[in-house]
């Protein structure tokens, strides 16, 4: 039995069987867990939903904010974004049974044998484990209510917050939340986030990647915090305490993966070239 964590598939169906034969993935005995992002901007979104569904219980997943895009779209919320090649998703004669299975995945995947968790962006810097499951918990149950649709109109029309936490409402406490798990790269020491900076670097002073301010609450629960997302800041794997997966295989950079019920974790990638 192997537990193996990839990085941010986006469609990306070719590099990901590839990545999973060269390590003799099997679905049998190994998990595969995977950092959201699995749709979109690449070209066989419906293929890896299809593969991932079959997995089963060997697929892990978290879901990222491409997939919360696809959720959005098929909920009418949203509209076409340059790029997005979600059609054959929403196209497809099992799309409804793809969507159900995608909006019951977590937004935060952790196991306790391991101490490892998993988020597709971040997690703020005053929240204990406790309360990123809880604020975790909060957005699934809204993703997996029979009105969901109407929940993805209403995140679709909203900012993201950029207030200190406890200034916050319940509305804006869910919404923050949704952007800290799916969305999030800089934020300030108390926790304020800055959604615009999406390079290596950010236009606010104070400003750190969200794992590495000085005083992080979940350092004390989690031996490990596996995260996709921020493929300019690529690969993250100098620091004890988290590893960032997402080496931008969709745009030709590579898919990665690492072992993680092995220490060191040891990592493979392939290359994604022109069949990605
Ligand atoms: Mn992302």
């Amino acid at each position: 039995m192997a537990v193996y964590a990839v990085g941010d598939i986006q469609g990306c169906y070719r590099s990901l069987r590839k990545l999973l034969d060269k390590v003799g993935f099997d679905p049998a005995h190994d998990y595969l867990w995977c950092t959201g992002d699995l749709v979109n901007r690449g070209p066989d979104s419906l293929a890896v939903l299809r593969y991932l569904v079959s997995l089963g219980d060997a697929a892990v997943c978290v879901l990222g904010n491409h997939d919360i895009h696809l959720l959005e779209r098929v909920a009418g919320a949203r509209r076409y974004v340059q790029g997005d090649t979600l059609e054959q998703v929403v196209n497809a004669k099992d799309s409804e049974y793809l969507i159900d299975w995608l909006r019951f995945q977590p937004l935060l995947h952790y196991d306790k044998t391991l101490n490892i968790a998993m988020v597709h962006a971040g997690l703020a810097p005053h929240w204990t484990l406790k309360k990123a499951k809880k604020r975790a918990k909060n957005i699934e149950k809204c993703l997996q209510r029979d009105d969901w649709k109407s929940t993805c109109y209403r995140w679709a029309n909203c900012r993201f917050p950029e207030i200190e936490p406890k200034k916050m409402n319940k509305n804006e406490r869910i919404l923050y939340s949704l952007g800290v798990l799916t969305c999030s790269r800089f934020c300030s020491a108390n926790g304020v986030f800055n959604w615009r900076a999406n390079r290596t670097t950010s236009d606010r002073a104070g400003d750190k990647p969200w794992y590495l301010h000085a005083k992080l609450r979940w350092r004390d629960d989690v031996s490990r915090v596996i995260f996709g997302h921020w493929a300019a800041m690529g690969l993250v794997q100098h620091y004890p305490h988290v590893l960032g997966l997402d080496s931008g295989c969709v745009w030709r950079g590579r898919l990665t993966l690492a072992r993680i019920d092995q220490q060191p974790f040891h990592l493979t990638s392939v290359a994604c070239h022109g069949h990605c």
